[in-house]
């Protein structure tokens, strides 16, 4: 029995699941004293800093956790958890930690990588441990802005470090206190594997190498699965051409969503995107099948789940009014670890513009400060607009190496909501920098003009979005073979890449892009 501590923050359900899927049974902290009697005790940390030490002192569990970690008792803390054993966070000034660990955790301070970190890095083992058995050598999930250091004093926990621009701790142990900055129940098979050294106690250790290696993050491959309900009244992956996802009148059918998220999980996919893509329309709180699509895939998928589709405020037939953060909250709580915003990012960037200054009451915002901006992703879905001169728009402006058809030799590209059906007076620039702004962590970059066409990504329009923000872009629209890949990674700074149509029609299978990529020499995991 494995006794978890949710304190209703964000997606604890992939770690209850992960535990059940390894055979364990769980049951959740109910009070103070469940944290000293539990046999193993695991403290998933979602949400950011401040937010997690409010509950825990709101809740009484403050004494009580350290207690349980200086008398020695099994604890596993997973990512926030970790930074929560120091004194205090940049994140959250003037809130108190637990002290066992001396000094505070500092944000990414390297002005040339994206922030947060997002994706699959290793870990360099500094001591045996018994926590690592079998799986020293494989690519873990992290997703987090800050990252810890030890004081010398507290030299004995040092368990690995892995590198991001800077070296950071990115796991301690002592005895059997535990804490690991990455996500082992979001790692795959590999933190499934060391989520079961902590649960059955492994006692077997590793010998370790004696020389280190600067870890290096890897470049993510992501299955999306545009999901809607055809006209017979099924929930279908679908997939459209330049956004039309008719053939013959009916909207295309390529599949069930959760059997084919779970075969992109099998088939090596470091993450997968659920587009609920008339989202705009239908309202998602009164959309049972697309909770029910996270709950499920989320009981076979160990890797990130990011949802979108229809995350605004929104009032219902009742008149019963939905914030924002109640759609995303439901999101979370059903099994996804980010939510992607399309057309509600664009009227609040427009908003913004006019105004000059920050509402606070955006989806945004509002989703960023409490579930933290790595759980914020904008999907971006503009169009490339011809002009004859940088003088003709007021708009982000490329020299274009495709003229238009009347041999047009600049481009800016329009943003548009509602999947593409209205464009708006927004480019894609204006939209990423000012989400940026506004606290999204990542930006999820469309192209209508390459969706479907199988011709290899917009290079121009990645490089010109890439260049104004530093959190992470995931490329995506037009793969159409795995040297596409290969070409992203070479001609953009982009972090991840994204497809949907050659993943859906087996035309080209994961392990083919990983096998490609690797032997271009691109980091993957
Ligand atoms: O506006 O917040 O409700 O979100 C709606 C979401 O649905 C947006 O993220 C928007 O991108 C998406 N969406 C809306 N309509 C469509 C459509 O296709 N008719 N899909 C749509 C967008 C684009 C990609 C696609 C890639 C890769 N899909 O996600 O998967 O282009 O495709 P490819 O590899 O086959 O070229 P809101």
């Amino acid at each position: 029995m494995i006794t978890l501590l949710d304190y209703g923050a964000g997606n604890v359900r992939s770690v209850r699941n992960a535990i059940r899927k390894l055979g364990y049974e769980v049951q959740d902290v109910n009070d103070a004293s469940d944290i000293i009697s539990a046999e193993r005790l695991i403290f998933p940390g979602v949400g950011s800093y401040g937010s997690v030490m409010d509950r825990l002192r709101r809740d009484g569990l403050v004494e009580p956790l350290i207690e349980r970690i200086k008398s020695d008792k099994p604890f596993l803390g997973i990512c926030v958890a970790l930074q929560t054993l120091f004194e205090g966070s940049e994140e959250s000034p003037g809130v108190a930690g637990l002290s066992i660990l001396k000094g505070q955790v500092k944000r990414f301070s390297q002005s040339d990588l994206s922030v947060p970190q997002i994706g699959w890095n290793g870990v360099n083992l500094h001591k045996e441990s018994p926590l690592f058995t079998g799986y020293n050598d494989e690519k873990l999930y992290f997703v987090h802005s800050y990252r810890t250091t030890l004081e010398e004093e507290d030299s004995d926990w040092l368990l690995t470090t892995t590198n991001y621009g800077e070296e950071f701790v990115s796991s301690v142990q002592k005895g059997n206190v535990v804490a690991c900055q990455f996500h082992p129940e979001k790692s795959g098979e590999a933190g499934l594997g060391i989520l079961k050294n902590y649960l059955q106690g492994t006692r077997e250790t590793i010998q370790i190498s004696g020389k280190k290696k600067e870890t290096r993050i890897a470049k993510r491959v992501i299955a999306c699965l545009d999901v809607r309900t055809n006209d017979n009244g099924d929930l279908v992956v679908t997939k459209g051409d330049q956004y039309d996802v008719r053939e013959s009148g009916e909207v295309r059918n390529l599949g069930k969503p959760v059997l084919l998220a779970a075969r992109y999980y099998e088939e090596g996919a470091d993450e997968i995107t659920f587009l609920n893509i008339t989202g705009f329309r239908d309202f998602p709180m009164e959309d049972q099948p697309m909770l029910e699509v996270l709950q499920k895939t989320s009981e076979q998928v160990f890797v990130p789940l990011t949802i979108g589709g229809g995350i605004r405020e929104f009032t219902d037939s009742n008149g019963k009014e939905y914030t924002a953060l109640d759609v995303a909250a439901e999101y979370f709580r059903s099994g996804a670890d980010k939510i992607s915003i399309g057309s509600d990012a664009c009227y609040t960037v427009e908003e913004y513009l006019k105004s000059g200054k920050k509402s606070g009451k955006s989806s945004i915002e509002q989703i960023s400060y409490h579930y933290g901006a790595q759980a914020v992703v904008i999907s971006v879905d503009p169009r490339r607009v011809y002009v004859n001169s940088p003088e003709d728009t007021d708009h982000h402006v490329i020299k274009t190496a495709t003229p238009g058809p009347a041999g047009e030799e600049y481009c800016w590209y329009q943003c548009t909501v509602m999947g593409g059906r209205e464009g708006r007076d927004l480019d894609a620039v204006q939209l990423a920098s000012t989400c940026e702004i506004l606290g999204a962590g990542e930006i999820l970059l469309n192209c209508i003009d390459k969706d479907g066409t199988n011709s290899g990504f917009d290079m121009e329009l990645i490089n010109m979005v890439k260049a104004a923000v530093s959190i992470p872009v995931i490329a995506s629209s037009g793969a159409g073979s795995a040297a596409h890949f290969v070409d992203v990674f070479n001609e953009t700074e982009a972090e991840a890449a994204l497809a949907a149509g050659i993943f859906h029609r087996r035309e080209v299978p994961i392990a083919e892009v990983k096998q490609a990529l690797r032997d271009d020499g691109v980091e993957i995991r």
